[in-house]
């Protein structure tokens, strides 16, 4: 029978269950959003409280705990920015942090502003429900909790509800397997094991050259191949944090003002205007930088498919010039669009297919059969395992709002109306859910850009609106239907003109079947998303309805959103940009 492992926090301790509280807000997760929010809230003198099903702080970072772990847009901005302290005091040891270092950091966040004492940590929201006689949420947990809430707020992360696949015989199989979403805290040793693992993401990639250190035999069964850049990884000297640190808020507004809310280098010229020397000459000296600013090579890279191209044939050859054996070459190579799944940031993964140990298996026409007792069949193939690692990624963007059953006005539950996709003005509210917020929702940049300053930016947003309300006494805001339409359409249409909903990822939901093909987060870049924002509040919560207002022509008092208010530093996706079907990267 298979042990499907999954964490032992270890921490859950009996408590009495929390009946008939009433807060002003309840706070779904602890992760970087929800503690943020937490801090916010508490800084307005709101009450709330946070339910998190973890056993800790850190969301994303509690739970992918897998070998490799880490973040791949420089820690230096791979941070909050909302306090110079902080900022600071911290001392990040490598240019991507690894997750350890990470999870130390969301601890000290929660310890140095005392969050710890406002969350309930090991339980899980089970359902929300909106009253519409009090105007007010009722929040029910897997631990007897029933509260209720003014306001409740989403911030469930968009990659954390893992996707397991059904595999045929799962069950059969009589080895232990992983999710890499879904780590054992007490991590796994892999030595002179037979391991399999499913999948070539961003987890899988970084896993899989530790993995294979420890293990005696190593399959990896790919159903698509996925482009990686080098990370180029390396310590941080105590002289280049002091370089940051002398002047950390430019940095931090270099980065708002970016199309992806974090700063790098950045070659807005067109790829084929260049010759074919000098982009060779333009992609050498970006591979030998590494890491996502890659894809800044050229700002025409994925809006030209002859441009494209480009760069997907020098990362092929790259593949080719590492990968000793040609046959695995070829399989390593992907044909599909250069950055169009999320690009992958990598220290050694195509070198690892040169160890003799470590065998390829291509599951993109044969799929994988079924898990027998002794490993996976493929194609008429037994490979046989020890172990399995599911590096199977998540349900992405509304994956984690599935698993909460939400309701609003009239009955109508979130699942229902996101059936055919999500619909969120801003991908921050959604009509017939009034008071409901959601951080990095879907139709927002999200996971397109830096994801703590897309928190960042959101939950400063929510501060201001939730000051407003109470400064005018409004009960309740929901958005406007039409609104809500026009948001979505344009969510639609910006994506069409990026090759980036070209492709089967998990932006568009297609890694998992039967899921609406929908582009999720919004393209147009963050600081075209921030403007749009800001007017909003500016033009009194335009595109919103705030209800039983006394005094609702009060203009909102901005209290923390002024630090959003940047001037943009390159060209930004346009509406004159989305009809000409020009996007600048973002
Ligand atoms: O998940 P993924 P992930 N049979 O969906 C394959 C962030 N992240 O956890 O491509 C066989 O990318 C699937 O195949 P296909 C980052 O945003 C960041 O790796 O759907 N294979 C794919 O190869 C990232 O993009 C970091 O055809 C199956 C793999 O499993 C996101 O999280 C690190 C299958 C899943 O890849 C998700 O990354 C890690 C099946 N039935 C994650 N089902 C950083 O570096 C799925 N696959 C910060």
């Amino acid at each position: 029978m298979t042990r499907t492992m999954a964490p032992d926090t270890g921490t859950r301790q009996e408590r009495p269950s929390e009946v008939g509280a009433v807060f002003d807000a309840v706070v779904v997760g602890a992760g970087f959003a929800g503690m943020y929010m937490l801090h916010r809230l508490s800084g307005l003198g709101f009450s709330a409280r946070v339910y998190e099903a973890g056993g800790g702080v850190g969301g994303t970072w509690y739970w992918n705990r897998y070998p490799g772990a880490r973040c791949d847009v420089e820690s230096m901005q791979y941070s909050f920015s909302f306090s110079e302290d902080l900022d600071q005091e911290w001392d990040w040891s490598e240019k991507y942090a690894p997750q350890p270092e990470i999870l130390a950091y969301a601890n000290h966040v929660a310890d140095r502003f005392d969050l710890r004492r406002h969350i309930l940590f090991d339980t899980r929201v089970m359902a929300a429900t909106f009253d519409e006689d009090a105007n007010c949420w009722r929040i029910e947990t897997d631990r007897g909790d029933r509260v209720r809430a003014k306001f409740c707020i989403m911030a469930v992360g968009c990659l954390s509800a893992a996707n397991r696949p059904p595999f045929k015989g799962l069950e059969d199989f009589r080895g232990p397997v992983y999710h890499t979403g879904e780590w054992p805290h007490e991590g796994v040793n892999f030595k002179g094991l037979r391991v399999g693992v499913i999948g070539t993401g961003s987890s899988a990639i970084q896993s899989i050259p530790i993995i294979a250190q420890q293990a005696s035999a190593l399959t990896v069964f790919q159903r698509t191949a996925t482009y990686s850049v080098p990370a180029w990884n390396e310590k941080l000297t105590p002289v280049y944090r002091q370089s940051i640190k002398a002047d950390y808020p430019a940095l931090r507004a270099k980065a708002r003002a970016r199309p992806t809310g974090f700063y790098f280098p950045f070659n807005m010229k067109p790829a084929l205007e260049a010759s074919p020397e000098e982009r060779e000459r333009q992609y050498e000296e970006a591979w030998a930088r590494g890491g996502l600013p890659f894809l800044g090579t050229y700002g025409d890279l994925l809006f030209e498919k002859a441009a494209n191209d480009t760069i997907a044939d020098f990362a092929r050859r790259k593949i080719r010039s590492i990968v000793k054996d040609p046959a695995t070459a070829d399989l390593l190579c992907p044909d599909n669009v250069f950055g169009c799944k999320r690009l992958c940031v990598d220290t050694g993964y195509f070198e690892t297919y040169n160890l003799p140990h470590v065998t390829l298996v291509d599951v993109s026409k044969t799929p994988i059969e079924r898990f027998t007792a002794q490993g996976i069949e493929v194609n008429g193939v037994d490979y046989v395992l020890d172990a399995v690692v599911c590096a199977t990624g998540f349900a992405a963007m509304t994956g984690s709002f599935d698993k909460i059953r939400i309701t609003g006005r009239n009955g109508l539950t979130l699942a229902e109306k996101w059936r055919a996709g999500p619909r969120a003005y801003l991908g921050l509210a959604s009509v017939g859910f009034p008071n409901l917020f959601t951080i990095t929702g879907p139709g927002s940049p999200s996971v397109l850009a830096s994801m703590i300053q897309a928190i960042e930016q959101h939950v400063d947003w929510l501060a201001d609106c939730m000051g407003h309300m109470r400064d005018v006494g409004a009960a309740t805001i929901e958005p406007i239907l039409d609104d809500e339409n026009a948001w979505v359409e344009h969510v639609n249409d910006v994506a069409t003109v990026s090759l980036r909903s070209t492709c089967s990822s998990w932006y568009v939901g297609a890694n998992i079947p039967g899921r609406p093909r929908v582009f999720m987060p919004y393209i147009g870049g963050f600081p075209v998303y921030v403007q749009k924002c800001n007017e909003v509040m500016t033009n009194g919560f335009e595109g919103f309805v705030l209800d039983a207002a006394m005094e609702s022509n009060a203009a909102p008092q901005v209290r923390y959103t002024e630090r959003w208010r940047v001037p943009l530093d390159i060209e930004v996706i346009s509406p004159a940009a989305v009809a000409a079907k020009r996007v600048p990267v973002v």
